[in-house]
């Protein structure tokens, strides 16, 4: 039995938002006939089992965190936006782009620093997070971020090691922070900032306009930044994507300028014009679906996007292949 209904979340962190439901005889449930189905399943500190989150008035949570339907909202919010994204931005119809929907499990185990994708599932799962660190992982990067890895293992199929996996990860917070400026959402604006929403005493996981200034990332190319941690090695191509969409002249801050050999010489020299988000995420997406494969590495990812670059010229009326290359120079992937 599915018939769509207009329902309010109560969020976490986004606000009040619509979410499309489905009306059951009595009550609702929150799964998005209008979406290939996404749903969303409480897990109720459990590991395993848990199940679909129903209410009776169509009005989800209460923006509190310790109201155990608001994260539910979030979650729910975040499937529908990044749905929505990869829809009508790219003409990707669900992860797996087969019309077919995900779920998440939300209040995952207990006191659970983490959010994750799972292929075998196909589904996202979120702890809560303990309290010192981190609140409910359920923002809309975050989500956006955990839905990419399925669209990276159901596309290039990115090896999560070395550079590959550097790759991956970037691509997860590429279209996270994509999606997270679809939204436009008046309680979570764009940023290029992973996670903001949702560190105790704030702070973010990740910086895309300086990676470093989490202490681990790298802003730029070096050989054996492979060796790195993949959501380390991750930083160079952050850093390339928020230069080649935003340019150094930005008002969402200053870049670091790397030169061969991965010094950080200065920041704010060097001169770049951004392309803007949307051609940047389109290029980027059509490298991840037609060109990069498991095992691409840097120099693979600068070739591929050059040639993406090329090939939607038409599409975006205008040959950004040399803005790509100076991009990723300006990132030491010459
Ligand atoms: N939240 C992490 C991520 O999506 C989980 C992991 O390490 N794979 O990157
Ligand atoms: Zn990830
Ligand atoms: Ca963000």
């Amino acid at each position: 039995h599915t018939a769509a209904a207009n329902g309010t979340g109560r969020t976490l962190y986004s606000g009040n938002v619509t979410l499309t439901t489905n009306s059951l005889t009595s009550g609702y449930e929150l799964r998005d006939p209008s979406r290939g189905n996404n749903y969303t399943i409480n897990m109720a500190n459990r590991t395993s089992g848990g199940s679909v989150v129903t209410d009776a008035d169509n009005t989800w949570g209460n923006n509190a965190t310790s109201d155990a339907v608001s994260a539910a909202a979030d979650a729910q919010y975040g499937t529908a936006v990044t749905w929505d994204y990869y829809k009508n931005v790219h003409g990707r119809t669900g992860i797996a782009n087969n019309g077919t929907g995900a779920y998440n499990r939300v209040h995952y185990s207990s006191r659970y620093n983490n959010a994750y994708w799972s292929d075998s599932c196909f589904c996202m799962t979120y702890g809560d997070g303990d309290g010192t660190t981190f609140r409910p992982l359920v923002s809309l990067d975050v989500a956006g971020h955990e839905m990419t890895h399925g669209v990276t293992s159901r596309t290039a199929r990115l090896i999560y090691s070395g550079e590959s996996g550097g790759l991956n990860e970037a691509t997860s917070d590429i279209f996270g922070t994509m999606v997270e400026f679809y939204a436009n959402n008046a309680n979570d604006a764009g940023d290029y900032l992973i996670g903001e929403k949702i560190r105790v005493g704030g702070g973010s996981l990740r910086n895309m306009i300086k990676p470093s200034s989490d202490g681990a990332s790298a802003d730029c190319w070096y050989s054996g930044v492979g060796n790195l941690d993949v959501h380390y090695s991750s930083g160079v191509a952050n850093h390339f994507f928020f230069l080649l969409a935003e340019g150094t002249n930005s008002s969402y801050g200053t870049s670091p300028t790397c030169v061969a050999g991965n010094t950080r010489v200065a920041t704010g020299s060097g001169s770049l014009t951004g392309i803007g988000r949307t051609a940047a995420a389109k290029i980027w997406y059509r490298a991840l679906t037609t060109k990069f494969t498991s095992s691409t590495t840097y120099a693979q990812a600068r070739a591929g996007t050059i040639a993406a670059a090329q090939e939607l010229a038409a599409t975006l009326g205008a040959d950004y292949s040399a803005k790509v290359a100076a991009a990723w120079s300006a990132v030491g992937r010459n």
